[in-house]
């Protein structure tokens, strides 16, 4: 067998940079990233892995929803938001459990899909990290072959929820350790952050894994693009009018929204600009979860250099008083996310 001397011998990563990449998987950077081999950085490392595996199984399912029955449409149900519910809502929320319940890296997962939170049974290992996540954004985009994604935030347990209300949920987005989504587009992506940089990945189908594509994402400080819905127009308060008026008269901004907050945030971040859903007259908590939309994105896009406010106050400082609680968000590059907000507190 011929060997090479030290001094002559280069790193794999110098001789075969593409093959090295493609041995960048998902639960390896999160090893790596944390830089311990501790139990609770495999543990870490084994919830981003079992998040992945919820991602290709959607992912999967999403690819072949045309050929198959049952998979498009709706079920009939209302759920706790009193959306009626797709059947890609009900199939991603079971995904979730069905990948967490056997894990023993959770105690508790709570979704969009599910008026309380789910307890992992007794006769199932237990772990201290509660999963919060809405199992499909923009589940209308499902029947038309578009864009939509997951959305997920994991929490340590804090104290014993003996009462079993999860009132350590009710908690600033700042208690949150990790954070990302799974974006279901040409291809799949998963973008995540633990505290230490924001990391996208790609599903490579032929390998199953998840490999890195972009690590530690900095957002630009502005952006062309203008993200809202402006069929809400009349529905929002004057200064969000007047904002838009803004934009529209001004040069060098585009309107972008795929009504999946997913796929228009992640435009967001790799190419600036703002996202917002404000609150409206009737309802200007807005229509956004915070829990699990609003706060786990916006510890993503702080983690790249953006903001995400109310319009009044940091979305990650809102102290939640209800699980499903919803929140008006402006979420997006700093100089653009503030100058929303120069609108709504001085009106220009
Ligand atoms: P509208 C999807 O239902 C969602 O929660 C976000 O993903 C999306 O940005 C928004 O609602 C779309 O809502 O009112 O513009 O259709």
């Amino acid at each position: 067998m011929t060997t090479t001397s030290d001094s002559s011998q280069q790193s794999i990563r110098e001789t075969r940079p593409s093959l090295e990449r493609d041995c960048m998987t998902l639960s390896r950077h999160v090893l790596q990233h944390l830089q311990s081999f501790a139990s609770d950085a495999q543990d870490l490392s084994a919830l981003m892995n079992r998040i992945a595996l919820a991602g290709k199984l959607i992912s999967r399912h999403l690819s072949r929803a045309g050929l198959m029955e049952g998979v498009l449409g709706f079920t009939g149900e209302v759920n706790v938001q009193g959306e009626s519910v797709k059947k890609m809502d009900v199939y991603a929320n079971d995904v979730f459990i069905a990948v967490f319940e056997q894990s023993g890296l959770v105690c508790r997962l709570a979704s969009e899909e599910m008026d309380k939170p789910y307890y992992i049974p007794e006769n199932c290992p237990i772990g201290r990290y509660t999963l919060l996540y809405d199992p499909i954004d923009g589940s209308s985009n499902t029947d038309t072959n578009l864009s939509l994604g997951s959305i997920f935030a994991i929490r340590r347990q804090e104290g014993d929820d003996i009462d079993g209300t999860a009132q350590d949920l009710l908690a600033p987005g700042r208690k949150q350790i990790g954070a990302g989504y799974i974006l279901y587009g040409p291809s799949t992506m998963l973008v995540y952050t633990l505290g230490r940089g924001v990391h996208s990945f790609t599903l490579d189908p032929s390998l199953g894994e998840f490999i890195l594509t972009e690590e530690n994402i900095q957002m630009p400080e502005h952006g062309s693009i203008y993200s809202v819905n402006e069929g809400n127009f009349w529905q929002w308060d004057e200064p969000i009018r007047e904002y838009v008026r803004y934009v529209h008269r001004t040069e060098g901004y585009t309107a972008r929204y795929s009504g999946a907050m997913v796929s228009d945030i992640h435009r967001v971040l790799l190419q600036g600009g703002v996202f917002l859903y404000p609150g409206t007259r009737q309802k200007p908590e807005g229509k956004l979860r915070l829990l699990y939309e609003s706060a786990p994105l916006a510890y993503i896009i702080e983690q790249a250099g953006g903001r995400a406010t109310t319009g009044h106050t940091n979305i990650l400082d809102v102290v939640p008083t209800k699980l499903h609680q919803r929140t008006p968000l402006i979420i997006g590059s700093k100089q653009d996310v503030a100058k929303v907000e120069s609108f709504i507190q001085n009106g220009h």
